[in-house]
């Protein structure tokens, strides 16, 4: 007998940095959601979809669980919030090397069913995660827990067996051959970010936003973006644009490529940087950014 259609929405939860959207891209076998080393990457929910003959997973990509304290870090809390009571189940995702549970973390998912996803498991011994693992069994009970390496792709099936056991029997939510629902414009914006993020230092990135004023498809032609780069400073507007330019320049080309693959089309990016004093505590601001 066939098994039955099972479908679902999985909130991918937990503290900065852990590798929630490692895991994400991972998982879909394409990169959706940009990946830097640094914490606080993420600021929306992210939507991205797996098809398999008799399963749907629709995952939500979340920013990391932190105490907001800017009016751009309570529109990251919002979206947390937003994914995890859409979901039917949360991967709750810990860095397998820590010494001790993410109680911050966990407060948002109280009560909620979740899989204790420990990722990073290729920089540590196997036998190091059990400590922590129990630590967390001690706090509330998880439907499983699966130390993963989302990086190196390790353990991937096991969650995904986890998954196709415990999602709701139920139709697919969206057309098997769709990936997201995000638009173009914003995937655009984020990968500009991402490359933004992996060139700043100290606070800098923190204070930048990408905000894609222009987009021109053109028939037969390369598409047309123009970029504003959103910082809080005028300091901040000479470092990125770097000495002659440099830093820029830079930003851009990798930009570029990164958005032809993912749009499979040429494009001319144009960046401008531009100040906006205290953007990140502005409705209006904020707003306008997508946050
Ligand atoms: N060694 C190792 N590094 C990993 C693994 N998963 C993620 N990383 C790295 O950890 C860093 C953070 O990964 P992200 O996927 O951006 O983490 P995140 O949880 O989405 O972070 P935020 O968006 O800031 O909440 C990146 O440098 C990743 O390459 C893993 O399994 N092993
Ligand atoms: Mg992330």
């Amino acid at each position: 007998m066939e098994p039955e259609f099972r479908s679902g929405h999985v909130a991918l939860v937990g503290r900065p940095n852990v590798g929630k959207s490692t895991l994400l891209n991972s998982l879909l076998g394409q990169k959706l959601s940009i990946v830097t080393p640094r914490a606080q990457t993420t600021r929306h929910r992210i939507l991205g979809i797996l098809t398999e003959p008799a399963l749907q997973v629709v995952f939500l990509d979340t920013p990391g669980v932190i105490r907001p304290r800017s009016g751009l870090q309570q529109s990251m809390m919002r979206q947390v919030s937003m994914a995890v009571s859409e979901a039917d189940l949360l991967l709750f995702m810990a860095d397998a090397r820590a010494d001790r549970p993410d109680a911050l973390s966990l407060e948002r998912v109280h009560g909620l069913p979740a899989i204790l996803v420990l990722n990073k498991v290729d920089l540590i011994r196997q036998d190091k995660v059990l400590p922590l693992a129990e630590a967390y069994l001690q706090l509330r009970a998880f439907e499983a827990v699966v130390p993963v390496s989302a990086l190196k792709g390790q353990h991937l099936d096991a969650l995904m067996q986890e998954l196709r056991e415990r999602l709701p029997v139920g139709q697919p939510l969206y057309p098997e051959d769709m990936l997201s629902e995000h638009p173009e414009r914003f995937f655009v914006s984020e990968i500009i970010r991402e490359k933004l993020f992996d060139r700043l230092r100290q606070e800098v990135p923190y204070a930048v936003a990408v905000n894609v004023r222009r987009y021109e498809e053109n028939p037969g032609r390369k598409d047309l973006i123009h970029a504003d780069i959103v910082v809080d400073r005028p300091s901040q507007k000479g470092i990125i644009i770097g000495a002659r330019g440099r830093t820029l320049k830079a930003v851009g080309s990798a930009a570029r490529e990164d958005i032809e693959v993912f749009l499979g089309r040429g494009v001319y990016l144009k960046l401008f940087v531009q100040v906006r004093p205290d953007w990140r505590n502005q409705e209006g601001l904020l707003r306008t950014y997508g946050y």
